[in-house]
């Protein structure tokens, strides 16, 4: 299989590239941080290829596209991992930027991505496009505002990917986890305050990185005749809080 897999420098983006070349596979890693995308895949020789992108560029996009070299333009399965949540405060306090920063990234970005692969998938009659969702998709949380909308958005944009995509050989799948330790997501959640990111996972036993690169994998080497639209994992330590009920 060729895997394309954005964000992949860092977190599960990084991870899922281990297991899929690791198990035999090719992997596009494709990302910002060129120096970064370019040490793992000195790393994992010459099963994976380094791609610099930006998604929210639709320009970086296609060039990223159009510059793949023979032997790794007929994706199988798209990872649209990149994505990235900023800010926990409150929706009438929370910068401007940091909404449409979330929403260029984890919506823009990720249908342009889509719409650029799904074609070859289509007239090749296989492929895969595995959404990375969230929890937070799910339920709501205070400060979760912009970030938790942009993935539900994620999950009804699969499923109605689903809805276009039946007899074509394509799969789509939203896939949700909820506290994942072991990645850049509260550094960067936090703008860099790397001791309040490490707050969000004291005492916990988060889900890791590779959980969901296995996961992943899992997703992608099912029976072609098995769609998973969506799943949602979470660490066992993680629960749901009763509504929040403000007495006068
Ligand atoms: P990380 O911050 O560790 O990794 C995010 C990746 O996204 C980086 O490789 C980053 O690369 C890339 N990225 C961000 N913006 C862009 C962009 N404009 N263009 C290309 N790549 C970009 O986060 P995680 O691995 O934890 O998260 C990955 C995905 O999983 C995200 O969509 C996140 O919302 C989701 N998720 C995370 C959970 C968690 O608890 N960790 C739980 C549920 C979902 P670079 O900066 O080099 O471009
Ligand atoms: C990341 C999980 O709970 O921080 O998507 O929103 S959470």
């Amino acid at each position: 299989m060729i895997v394309f897999i954005t964000g992949a420098s860092a977190g599960f983006g990084a991870a899922m590239a281990r297991t899929f070349v690791r198990n035999g596979h090719k992997a596009i890693l494709a990302a910002r941080r060129t120096d970064r995308i370019a040490d793992l895949a000195k790393e994992l020789g010459d099963s994976a290829l380094a791609v610099t992108l930006d998604v929210t560029s639709r320009a970086s996009i296609d060039a990223a596209l159009a510059g793949l070299p023979e032997g790794w333009r007929d994706i199988d399965v798209l990872v649209n991992n990149a994505g990235l949540a900023l800010n926990t405060l409150p929706a009438h306090e929370v910068p401007l930027d940091d909404w449409d920063t979330m929403i260029a990234t984890n919506c823009q970005g990720l249908v342009t991505m889509t719409r650029a692969v799904l074609p070859g998938m289509v007239a090749r009659g296989s492929g895969l496009v595995i959404n990375l969702g969230s929890v937070a998709g799910h339920y709501p949380y205070p400060g979760g505002n912009v970030y938790g909308a942009t993935k539900a958005f994620v999950e009804q944009f699969t499923l109605n990917l689903r809805a276009d995509l039946v007899g074509t050989g394509v799969r789509a799948t939203n896939l949700a986890p909820g506290l994942c330790g072991g990645t850049e997501f509260s550094n960067v959640r936090f703008h860099g305050d790397d001791a309040a990111a490490a707050k969000v996972y004291e005492g916990t036993v988060p889900l890791t990185a590779e959980d969901i690169a296995n996961t992943a994998y899992w997703i992608a080497t099912l029976p072609a005749h098995i769609n998973v639209n969506s799943i949602e994992l979470m660490p066992t330590c993680q629960g749901f809080s009763p509504f929040t009920i403000k007495r006068s």
